[in-house]
């Protein structure tokens, strides 16, 4: 077999070498598959940062677990703590990366959450009612007006329970247009535009000339409900959907849409009172495209379409059918002339289908096997991933014409280049994001590790350069400048705008206080100490609360908080942030609580004992460190 000894000869090592101290030129956004959450790594190195938990509990931080965060994964079918999250956006403003916000979808329950690019933390999750399968989403506009959320798999409106034969006349697809407020970011679903029973695939906005378009690609024309492997197969020409969204804006300012009574949640978490709260929204205006015209058109797209891309200049649109042996580019300039000269070959679902011809600029012909996504370099080169021939093809817009191939290490998913689905990209760097590895790494049981590879592309041949390891399955990646992230971050919260309902602003004012089986300790953690440190008068049953207040204000100095045979894990309290951690004792006994993470050379003394009797003893509520109780603090 082949390996990449190509890649170790030369500079490649050099090339990826970061300097200890020294930092990463570019943060790489990983998405984590199957296992919810998103992955941060340093490019050129590879090295994992961090994982910010989105769509899944995560035991690190406490965050799902924590009273503080457990609402981020409420939804109208209750919480649901584990996702799959396939793609990552990150907020653009004029068509180049802002370094705001990271936005990721969950597949699964139809989710999309937005992530504080100060912070690193998810502060908001709007679910996604009339969906399935959330795949073809967050992409979002040139200026973060919207993002994105299309349907993988088909539903009936509402949920109607319906015979699954009736797919024809019942399912449909929806793309929801989910609004950003400039300032704040909190996200609204504007409309949602009702579409024909099949598959939406993925999606990207236009840009420049076509900012006012976004595409989609879609696959099961056919409308198959079964067996789709063969089913959905069946034609030649699926569709990259085009939607005029400043029309369909038009019209649901006009009144055309109609609005649908549903359910959904929208969760955000509040930097004030550090704290997530879930709001159940009741409605949400639908469009169709039958009462309004000019809003929606059909391409011909050959054969089940995956990606749906379009180059920096706004121009070139690409899709890529998985099962084609061709890349058809579509040209804007050619859609919007055949739609001003009717160049339609009939409807689906009275949907108007513009001509292949009429909308094509070219075909990249023999360009591998199964392409699957695309990234431009801004140079007039485009990238593209082929699935089955495993290798990335560099081909030129203007021309169409193969540049250069690369093998990949295997299976290649989604391919990544800095900003390369933006304006601006930074043609550098590549990743491919690989659905198998195989040989790569030391074998880890039956379960491999998954993996990245990055490319050097700023010559004319790409070159591979570093194989690193990910989490979960990466299926996309944003990456952006270091520089524009860096210097925003957050390095502890000011305990003086700590809102939250339990902080405890000084030792001083640390307290227990019982409220009949409810038992509220109000604990702080600075070096090395817990206050109250022993507390008595707990009894079996009793919900107690540890709402634990970090009161260093210095950056890297988080406490963890942890109590025996508390079914939760423990907490990771940032400098300055207030978290609570809910445990019910089963049993009587002494249970320690300690610092989970190794803050000092005193680590190890920083913790204390709680104290459960029986139900029913009259043992008095006692806290402090030595004995104090809620009398001598009611004098302080
Ligand atoms: Cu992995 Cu974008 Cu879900 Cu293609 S998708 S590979
Ligand atoms: Cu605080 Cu260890």
């Amino acid at each position: 077999m082949k390996t990449a000894e190509s890649a170790v000869a030369g500079d490649a090592a050099q090339k990826v070498y970061v300097t200890p101290g020294k930092y990463d030129e570019f943060y790489n956004f990983v998405s984590g598959g199957f296992s919810g959450n998103v992955t941060v790594y340093g490019l050129p190195s590879g090295r994992l940062l961090k994982t910010i938990p989105v769509f899944s509990v995560f035991p690190e931080n406490g965050y799902g677990y924590s009273e503080e965060t457990k609402a981020m994964l409420n939804t109208t079918n209750g919480p649901v703590a584990w996702d799959d999250q396939h793609h990552l956006e990150l907020s653009q403003t004029d068509g180049k990366q802002d370094g705001r916000w990271l936005f990721a979808n969950a597949n699964n329950t139809p989710r999309i959450a937005r992530i504080d690019l100060k912070t690193f933390k998810t502060t908001e999750i709007l679910q996604i009612p009339n969906s399935a399968g959330n795949h073809s989403s967050p992409f979002t506009t040139e200026n973060t007006e919207y993002v994105v959320a299309g349907t993988r798999f088909s539903v009936p409106m509402g949920d109607a329970d319906v015979p699954i034969s009736s797919f024809k006349k019942n399912f449909r697809s929806t793309a929801s247009f989910i609004s950003v407020d400039k300032s704040s970011g909190n996200m609204k679903i504007a409309f949602q535009i009702l579409l024909p029973g099949m598959n939406l695939d993925l999606s990207h906005a236009g840009k420049g000339p076509s900012h006012d378009w976004f595409f989609f690609s879609c696959y099961n024309t056919e409308q198959a409900y079964t067996l789709l492997e063969v089913n959905a197969s069946q034609k030649d020409k699926d569709f990259v959907v085009a939607v005029n969204w400043k029309k369909a804006e038009e019209y649901a300012k006009a009144g055309k849409g109609h609005k649908m009574a549903t359910t959904y949640a929208h969760n955000t978490y509040d930097e004030s009172t550090q704290k997530a709260s879930t709001v159940i929204e009741k409605e949400v205006l639908v469009l169709d495209p039958k009462d309004c015209p000019d809003m929606v058109y059909m391409i011909p797209c050959p054969k089940s379409p995956h990606g749906a891309d379009v180059d920096p200049t706004g121009e070139y649109i690409v899709g890529s059918g998985k099962l084609a042996a061709l890349i058809p580019v579509f040209s804007f300039s050619k859609i919007t002339k055949a739609i001003q000269d009717k160049q339609f070959e009939g409807n689906f679902y009275g949907i108007p289908v513009i001509k292949y011809e009429a909308a094509l600029h070219g075909e990249v012909k023999k360009p591998g096997l199964g392409p699957l996504h695309t990234e431009f370099d801004g140079r007039g080169n485009a990238y593209t991933s082929m699935f089955l021939s495993s290798e990335v093809v560099k081909w030129r817009i203007s021309d169409l014409q193969v540049l250069d191939r690369k093998p990949t290490y295997y299976s290649v998913g989604h391919l990544m280049i800095p900003g390369g689905d933006t304006k601006n990209p930074s043609g550098k760097y590549l990743v491919a994001y690989n659905k198998i590895t195989k040989d790569r790494y030391l074998p880890t049981g039956p379960e491999l590790c998954q993996s990245a590879q990055l490319y050097d592309i700023s010559g004319d041949k790409m070159q591979l350069l570093l194989d690193f390891p990910t989490t979960g399955e990466p299926h996309y990646g944003q990456a952006c400048p270091a520089d524009l992230i860096k210097d925003k971050q957050v390095k502890y919260y000011d305990i003086n705008k700590n809102h939250s309902e339990y902080v405890t602003m000084g030792e001083k004012k640390a307290k227990v206080v019982r409220n009949g089986n409810k038992v509220d300790v109000y604990m702080t953690a600075i070096r090395s100490h817990l206050v109250p440190d022993n507390i008595e008068g707990v009894f079996v049953g009793d919900d107690v609360y540890f709402h634990v207040t970090n009161l260093e204000q210095d950056w890297d100095v988080p406490h963890g908080f942890a109590v025996k045979n508390s079914n939760s894990v423990d907490l990771l309290i940032m400098p300055g942030e207030t978290l609570t951690i809910k445990f019910t004792p089963q049993k009587q006994g002494i249970y320690p609580f300690y610092c989970t993470d190794f803050c000092s050379a005193l680590h190890q003394e920083m913790s204390g004992y709680l104290r459960v009797s029986p139900k029913g003893s009259n043992v008095p509520l006692k806290f402090g460190t030595g004995v104090v109780t809620p009398e001598a603090v009611a004098k302080q």
